[in-house]
């Protein structure tokens, strides 16, 4: 089946309603401007031209799909179109999204599961630099676990903004999770002393915040691979994945951060927030490409429900639904 039907079907499938809905309001900054444009184009040009291609360009670049991805797209919708003898616009809308789909799945593991650990508890780190949404993200993880019915606990490893261990604190209330922190004190000393509540306490899974400064690199990575130490020291195979946050609103720099990090530690997955609040939510198909780091969660809102487990399919539909 085309992806095409298949999203035409997910509209119809009642389960699917609810997170459909979340995609769908989380992504709508980012369809309307792009399918507005989309539209108003294929007015413009009614037949496949220089033109057109230009400006179809131009509209992918500005929804932050980034340039590289743009140019390896043009091709192939080039060549699609000359194989397929297609002359008009109209028909182009569904060949568009089927080729911006295939750009994300290709040579791809495409894994957006986390690796939970066989036995004792699952070890996930966070890491991003300041105010991209970590400490919301695990907060809004910590309730998707315990609604699982896991047992949670949440440590507070960012140390050195001040209000960052209560602000991770409020959320273990909120979320009714186990929490340890201690402000000021050494990260990798709040890990250790963490991990060892979390083993006594027979916890699930654990959620590690941690600060992210990034003016100096080396610092940054002499810290990480302190607290990765720490970490393994408890659970040899831990953490089971260190995911990066990234901010959408802030485009190409997101991405030059998410390149940055993966040359200081293991990045296992990408949380990508504020995809409310962008039009430039193509910065998936951007960190697909140019990091080749899979996107495990999206963040479409403040509240602490407004946190997604990624999937290409919704996201596309949430993209381009008018279109269908
Ligand atoms: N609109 C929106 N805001 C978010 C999202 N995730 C986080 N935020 C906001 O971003 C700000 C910084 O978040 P915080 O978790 O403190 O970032 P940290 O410094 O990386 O821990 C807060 O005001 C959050 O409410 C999201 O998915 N959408
Ligand atoms: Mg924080």
């Amino acid at each position: 089946m085309g992806l095409f039907s298949k999203l035409k079907n997910l509209v119809s499938n009642k389960k699917e309603e609810q997170t459909l809905e979340v995609y769908d309001s989380g992504l709508e900054k980012t369809r309307k401007s792009f399918v507005s444009k989309l539209n108003v184009l294929g007015h413009t040009f009614t037949t496949v031209n220089e033109e057109y291609y230009e400006e179809l360009e131009n509209l992918l670049i500005m929804a932050d799909i980034g340039v590289n991805t743009v140019v390896k797209f043009m091709d192939r919708l080039r060549k699609r179109v000359k194989d397929e003898h297609i002359t008009n616009t109209s028909s182009l809308n569904e060949i568009i999204i089927d080729e911006l789909f295939i750009i994300y799945v290709n040579n791809a593991y495409l894994s957006d599961k986390i690796n939970f650990a066989e036995e004792g508890p699952t070890v996930l780190l966070f890491v991003g630099v300041n105010g991209v949404g970590k400490t919301t993200t695990i907060g809004k993880l910590a309730q998707k676990f315990k609604n699982e019915g896991k047992k949670v606990m949440l440590i507070a490893g960012d140390t050195f903004r001040a209000g960052a261990t209560e602000q991770l604190k409020e959320w273990a209330d909120k979320t009714q999770s186990i929490f340890y922190g201690k402000e000021e004190a050494d990260p990798a000393s709040v890990v250790f002393d963490g991990l060892k509540k979390a083993q006594e306490e027979n916890v699930d899974i654990v959620l590690i915040d941690t600060a992210g400064r990034l003016q100096n690199k080396v610092n940054l990575m002499n810290e990480l691979d302190k607290i990765n130490r720490v970490i393994a020291k408890f659970i040899p195979e831990a953490p089971h994945e260190t995911l990066l946050v990234i901010d959408a609103t802030t485009g190409q720099n997101g991405i030059s951060q998410a390149i940055a990090f993966k040359e200081i530690t293991n990045i296992t997955g990408i949380v990508l927030t504020k995809l409310d609040g962008t039009a430039k939510g193509g910065i998936v198909l951007a960190i697909k490409e140019e990091v080749n780091i899979p996107v495990k969660y999206i963040g479409l809102g403040e509240g602490v429900d407004d946190l997604e487990t990624f999937d290409i399919e919704k996201y596309i539909y949430g993209l381009f639904k008018d279109l269908l």
